[in-house]
C-alpha cells in the first residue's frame, strides 16, 4: 500500500533505525542524514518516513509531508550555515535523471560553488 514501508527500500531501513546513518535532523514525518557519498561539503539528505517511490508520487499523495520536506531542506541549510551563501534542493526524478534509490528525498548541497545548468 502507498506510504506503508518496503522491505528492499533502504531508505525505509534507515527510518526504522536498521540501517545506520548520520541523522542531522528528525521530525515527526521527515528524517535528514549526511549523504554516505557526499557530492559538497554540506550534503544531507531530507526523505519522508512514510514510502512513496519519488518526490512526485509524495506530493501527489501526501502533499503536506512534501511541504515538510521544503521546510526541512532549509532548516538544514540554516543548521550547516549554507543559508546565506546559497544552496540546492534537487529531487532526482527517475532513473534518467540519476535517481538510485526509490524512496524519495530531497538533497540538500551547499558549502562550494554550485554550476548552472547541472550536469
Ligand atoms: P539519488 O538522487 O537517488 O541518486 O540519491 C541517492 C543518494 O543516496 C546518493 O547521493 C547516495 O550517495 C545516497 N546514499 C546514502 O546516503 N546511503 C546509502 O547507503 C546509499 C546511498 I546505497
Amino acid at each position: 500500500m502507498a506510504g506503508e514501508p518496503q522491505a528492499d527500500c533502504l531508505f525505509c531501513k534507515i527510518v526504522a533505525g536498521e540501517v545506520p546513518a548520520t541523522v542531522v535532523r528528525e521530525t515527526e514525518t521527515t528524517v535528514a542524514f549526511r549523504d554516505i557519498n557526499p557530492q559538497a561539503p554540506t550534503h544531507v539528505l531530507v526523505i519522508p518516513k512514510v514510502h512513496h517511490p519519488d518526490a512526485a508520487s509524495l506530493a501527489a499523495a501526501e502533499p503536506q509531508i512534501a511541504a515538510d520536506i521544503l521546510r526541512e531542506a532549509g532548516h538544514v541549510a540554516a543548521d550547516e550555515g549554507v543559508d546565506a551563501s546559497g544552496y540546492r534542493v534537487v529531487f532526482n526524478t527517475g532513473s534518467g535523471a540519476g535517481q538510485t534509490v526509490f524512496h524519495a528525498h530531497a538533497h540538500v548541497l551547499g558549502g562550494r560553488g554550485l554550476n548552472w545548468p547541472p550536469g
